[in-house]
């Protein structure tokens, strides 16, 4: 999978080069690229953003770096793939969810667009739509300074769905299966550790009894915690 991200911060995303999504870059499953907003100004000064129309706080990014460094990207895509899919991270997006990211994951080109300021002039995501589709997605109902935390996150969600990346894929079948439930509590040893024990039946043996018990803890700590995800 292709994925190239737009930014005045490339810096932000040099922490993709480690773990497990630095290791999917080395085996070639990933081909991460970021580019600097920056580097398609033209102007002494390197600028980025203006004033809004209409007047209002803040300063909004200009449209021509933006048209200039998305040409460059999709016009050096491979003729041979499909449309690629421009993520701009937007406070007033979708919300990007589990299925958003699994939709993301078959796809061979994703071009992220990260925001600063009050964000991009609309007239990018117009244009945008012209050379792929175009997607806003928010990480969530808060507001960061940017659209870079919020790819990042993106990114590791998609990226450890690419087959071969999570080295094993039990643990995402096992997801699959979770159906809506927040996850079992988790141990390892020691059985007992500064007075606190292991609950006695994940040492019994008894997988039927194991596998009630964790599902009964996952509707408890649903109930408890994310009483939206039981609506219905
Ligand atoms: C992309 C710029 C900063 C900050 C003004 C007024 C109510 C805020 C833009 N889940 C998420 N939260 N925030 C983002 C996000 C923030 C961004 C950009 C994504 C580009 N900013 C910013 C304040 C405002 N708004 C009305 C909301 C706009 C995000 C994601 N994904």
């Amino acid at each position: 999978m292709r994925i190239d991200v737009v930014t005045i911060f490339p810096t932000f995303f040099d922490v993709l080069e480690v773990s497990l999504l630095g290791k999917a870059r080395e085996k070639g499953l990933l081909d991460v690229r970021v580019h600097d907003l920056r580097d398609a100004t033209t102007d002494r000064h390197r600028t980025v953003d203006d004033t809004p129309y209409g007047g209002g706080a803040g300063m909004v990014m200009k449209p021509e770096p933006w048209g200039h460094v998305l040409d460059g990207i999709a016009d050096a895509s491979d003729a041979a793939e499909t449309d690629p899919v421009f993520v701009f991270p937007s406070p007033a997006g979708e919300r990007f969810t589990q299925a958003t990211a699994r939709e993301m994951a078959h796809e061979q080109h994703v071009i992220f667009g990260c925001g600063r300021y009050e964000g991009i002039d609309e007239r990018v995501f117009a244009y945008a739509a012209t050379r792929g589709r175009v997607r806003l997605v928010s990480l969530g109902d808060y507001v960061l300074n940017g659209g870079e935390v919020a790819a990042m996150a993106m990114i590791e969600a998609i990226g450890r769905l690419v087959p071969g990346v999570v080295g094993n894929p039990a643990s995402l079948v096992e997801e699959s299966h979770e159906d809506g439930l927040l996850e079992y509590p988790s141990y390892t040893k020691p059985a007992s550790w500064r007075g606190y024990d292991v609950p006695e039946v994940l040492l019994s043996g008894n997988h039927g009894r194991i596998a009630q018990w964790r599902h009964d803890q996952q509707v408890e700590r649903t109930r408890e915690r994310r009483p939206d995800l039981l609506a219905d």
